[in-house]
């Protein structure tokens, strides 16, 4: 079913209000559009109940043919009139309003005169000086849109969460300070701790809404005021990122707080359940559809006990399976950051780390763990100092060294970070294997490889029982690099088979596995060490953005290998069971 609500109806309007004006039809035709659109996100009931009531044409300014258009959106996700229109303009039109300082007016002034139909196009045009002499295009707004394209497509991009979540808790923290504010949370894919973020949104609860957002407006790390009504500020702050805040009176805080964190596919589900129980759902409250009377809005928990389930952890409303477990009173065992014991993927100074092998322990200690890997890059890697015998000698003297001082430090094991050959092989002989309390291997090389080679590479490598765990297993490096091509199912089903651990490197750019790889881990019995791969000791921070994933990903404390006691840790490596 279309997941249409509100908010979707209506920008749908506007856009093809946007295209009617474009497509130069009269303005009383094309406005009627906006003024529906504006209808829509006025109306205060879900839409979809509305319609089902047969009741479209009680929204203010709305007849019977945009009702109709409505019906057919809500029903088949079908715009009527839209292939007409889009055979005189085409949709990507659209775009081009989409730019801050460029209104129809001006697009339909590209599209008629230049035939400029996309960003892309425009960007084309104004390098080849075609917008020069062009009426209302003076050169002054030609820069203005160059530097709007600019911010548009800074804009289209996605965050690291790690970049996002400092500055969503400065914001936080500074709007909890402004008189009148009773509380400030993460909203979206912020709070559900998404690997990426597209952008930051802040809810606020306060009585007196207007005077929030003219602090807002006011707030240091704001250096450009987007949109501000009454309701939701949109802002550009210092980082260059996108944020949204939004003032909800205190007593509907809970149902806002549980409406804006989404997923909107969660919230979908969520509705669905509430309609079939003669409920309905929004930012506002939970009310009763028979007499409209709203039954839960102040508590978020309150909300979800409303709707029979319990409430479950921000990370998980995915709507992958979390309500079908909470409708039977279940919510996922999750790990916590407490649940770590220790990291078993650091580097040092000995290859291309940044601390020793001393402050990289000291760190650990500070962290309180248990134990602490020293696994540098492996000798096929020598362009980063990877180890020979003569070196990792050394590096093991030194290890028992620190191991006999008896200070209550973490254990350090020896470990290494092998490189995956083409052939799937190892850089060194079993004998060397063997001296290691665990080895780790990743793919250092070869993205472009085609899926089966990269894929066999990997179940090669997980047949040597020598290799305990596979380093950042796909390659990614978010917005940077696409993983590699794998045929994931028969990774995780070959880990399964030879007991292999997969990593889930917590660096805020990797953190891979995903949630998404991590769920099929866990389904089919394969356990996930979370580790840091520190380049220097501060980076054991980085932990926090795996446990994250690790959440995102249903991982539960008894899945994860570096959650457990020394001894059990060891019985659970392939070297310490029976061959
Ligand atoms: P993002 O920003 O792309 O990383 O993802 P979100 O999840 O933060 O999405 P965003 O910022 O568009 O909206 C924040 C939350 O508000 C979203 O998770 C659910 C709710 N929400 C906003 N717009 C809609 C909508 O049109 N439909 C539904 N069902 N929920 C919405
Ligand atoms: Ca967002
Ligand atoms: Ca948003
Ligand atoms: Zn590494």
């Amino acid at each position: 079913m279309p997941a249409y609500d509100n908010a979707a109806i209506a920008s749908a309007l506007d856009d093809f209000g946007d295209l009617l004006e474009i497509a130069g039809e009269d303005r009383y035709r094309f406005l009627s559009y906006h003024k529906a659109a504006h209808a829509v996100r006025a109306w205060d009931e879900d839409i979809m109940s509305t319609a089902l009531a047969g009741r479209l044409t009680e929204i203010p300014g709305i007849g019977a043919k945009i009702a109709a258009t409505i019906t057919s959106l809500l029903g088949s996700g079908i715009f009527p009139g839209m292939d007409e229109v889009t055979a005189r303009v085409p949709a990507s039109v659209i775009e081009l309003i989409r730019i801050p300082g460029l209104g129809p007016k001006k697009a339909k002034a590209l599209f008629d005169e230049l035939g400029i139909a996309s960003i892309d196009g425009l960007e084309q045009a104004i390098a080849e000086g075609r917008l020069a002499g062009l009426p209302g295009f003076a050169e002054k707004t030609v820069e203005n849109i160059v530097a709007g394209i600019g911010r548009y497509r800074s804009l289209s991009e996605r965050i690291l969460l790690a970049d996002a979540l400092s500055l969503a808790e400065t914001l936080v923290a500074g709007l909890k300070e402004v008189p009148g504010v009773e509380d400030a949370a993460c909203a979206g894919s912020i709070r559900r701790m998404k690997e990426t973020v597209g952008d930051i949104d802040v809810l606020v609860s306060a009585e007196d809404g207007p005077a929030v957002m003219a602090a807002v407006r006011e707030l240091p790390v704001v250096t450009e005021v987007i949109a501000s009504g009454e309701t939701k500020t949109s802002v550009m702050t210092t980082s260059g990122r996108l944020a949204d805040v939004r003032v909800v009176a205190p007593d509907s805080w809970g149902a806002a707080l549980q409406y804006f964190t989404g997923s909107a596919e969660h919230n979908v589900h969520l509705r669905e359940i509430a309609k079939s129980r003669g409920l309905k759902i929004n930012e506002y409250g939970l009310f009763r559809v028979s007499d409209g009377e709203r039954l839960v809005s102040a508590c978020e928990e309150d909300i979800y006990t409303a709707l029979g389930m319990p409430v479950m952890p921000p990370e998980v409303r995915e709507d992958a399976g979390e309500i079908e477990l909470a409708l039977e009173g279940r919510v996922p065992e999750l790990v916590t950051a407490g649940d770590i014991r220790g990291d078993l993927h650091a580097h040092t100074v000995a290859t291309d780390g940044r601390s020793t092998l001393e402050q990289n322990r000291a760190r650990a200690a500070e962290l309180g763990y248990e134990y602490l890997g020293c696994s540098d890059h492996a000798y096929d890697l020598r362009m980063v100092g990877g180890l020979d015998l003569a070196q990792l000698e050394e590096q093991w003297a030194r290890i028992d060294e620190l191991n006999a001082l008896g200070d209550g430090g973490p254990v350090l094991l020896k470990s290494i970070e092998l490189n995956i050959g083409d052939d799937g092989s190892v850089d060194y002989p079993p004998e060397v294997l063997a001296r290691f309390d665990y080895c780790i291997a990743s793919l250092h090389h070869g993205f472009s490889q085609s899926r089966e080679q990269a894929t066999r590479r990997l179940l090669v490598a997980m047949e040597n029982p020598f290799v305990d765990i596979i380093g950042h297993p796909t390659g990614r490096l978010l917005g940077r690099r696409d993983p590699f091509d794998l045929d994931m199912e028969a990774v995780i089903d070959k880990a399964a088979e030879t007991g292999t651990i997969m990593e889930l490197n917590a660096h805020p750019e990797r953190l891979d596995l995903n949630d998404v790889h991590l769920r099929m881990a866990r389904k089919r019995g394969v356990r996930v060490a979370i580790d840091t791969d520190a380049h220097e000791a501060g980076q054991f921070s980085h932990i926090r953005w795996g446990i994250a994933t690790a959440r995102r990903g249903w991982i539960a404390p008894g899945d994860v290998l570096n959650a457990q006691p020394l001894d059990v840790m060891r019985s659970w490596l392939k070297r310490s069971r029976p061959r």
